[in-house]
């Protein structure tokens, strides 16, 4: 086995069990052996948080586990972010946009990943946090002059504030100066043509090519 090949195992084993500093460590490591960190995102990161919450359905595991794994996802996360950041292309700014994740949904490790690529491609991002209210949304779109707004959900019990959200820029006669776009792990297709979203992407990868569709850059 290759050392690269190791330290992709070794770091899903950590994240499966919420080794927090050994998550660090090895996500330095796998950078330093050349490893390209949104590749570590969409291969073990996501794929290991994946199983971590089927398990937690299946009480397979428990919220202290789950909650060890999505700190340890965080802190690799982080670092990974930083790279990501670290590589990207200062240009002048391709557009705002604002983007929170949904009112009493705290999950925000999909959504900093979001934050970290559009940034590193050059849009601006206000990011208003996790459990924003609606009108957090619609102030931060106000004030930033925004182009895009963004929606992270995690769960189907938060799925509905995407449309809530949506329904309070329809009736402040805010829907049609901003794309509104949602994303998320209960999210799909279906859903954003249900509300009458701007667009859905699967990852963050295809977010920023969501965007720039919208704002017609080229991709
Ligand atoms: C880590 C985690 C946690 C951590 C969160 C830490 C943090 N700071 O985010 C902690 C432990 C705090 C947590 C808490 C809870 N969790 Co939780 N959690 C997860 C887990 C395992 C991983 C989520 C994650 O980070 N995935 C990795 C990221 C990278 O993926 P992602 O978020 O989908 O983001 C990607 C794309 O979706 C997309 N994207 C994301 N946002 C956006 C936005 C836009 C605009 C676009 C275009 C794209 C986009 O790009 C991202 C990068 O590629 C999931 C399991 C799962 N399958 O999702 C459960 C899960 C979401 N949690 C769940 C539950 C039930 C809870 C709790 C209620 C548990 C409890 N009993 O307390 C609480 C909720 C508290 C609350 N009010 O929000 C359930 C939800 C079930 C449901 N109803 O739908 C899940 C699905 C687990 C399960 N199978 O049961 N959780």
């Amino acid at each position: 086995m290759g050392n690269s090949e190791k330290f992709r195992n070794d770091l899903k084993e950590a994240l499966q069990q919420g080794l927090l500093e050994e998550s660090e460590s090895l996500t330095r490591q796998a950078l330093a052996a050349g490893e390209d960190p949104l590749d570590l995102i969409q291969t073990i990161l996501v794929p290991t948080l994946s199983d971590v919450g089927c398990q937690f359905q299946e009480f397979e595991i428990f919220l202290p586990e789950l909650m060890a794994a999505g700190d340890a996802a965080q802190a690799a996360t982080r670092i990974l972010e930083e790279a990501i950041s670290a590589s990207g292309r200062k240009t002048a700014s391709l557009g705002t946009i604002v983007l929170g994740t949904v009112q009493n949904d705290i999950h925000d490790i999909g959504k900093n990943i979001v934050n970290t690529l559009l940034s590193s491609h050059g849009f601006k991002v206000v990011d208003i946090g996790r459990d924003a209210a609606p009108s957090k949304f619609l102030d931060a779109a106000q004030q930033e002059n925004a182009d895009i707004v963004a929606m992270s959900a995690l769960m189907t019990t938060t799925r509905p504030a995407t449309r809530s959200t949506l329904n309070l820029f329809v009736e402040t006669g805010s829907r049609n100066h901003y794309k509104i776009i949602i994303g998320g792990g209960c999210i799909d297709l279906d859903w954003a043509n249900e509300i009458g979203a701007d667009g859905y992407a699967k990852d963050a990868a295809a977010a920023v090519d969501l965007c720039k569709k919208l704002l017609g850059i080229p991709t």
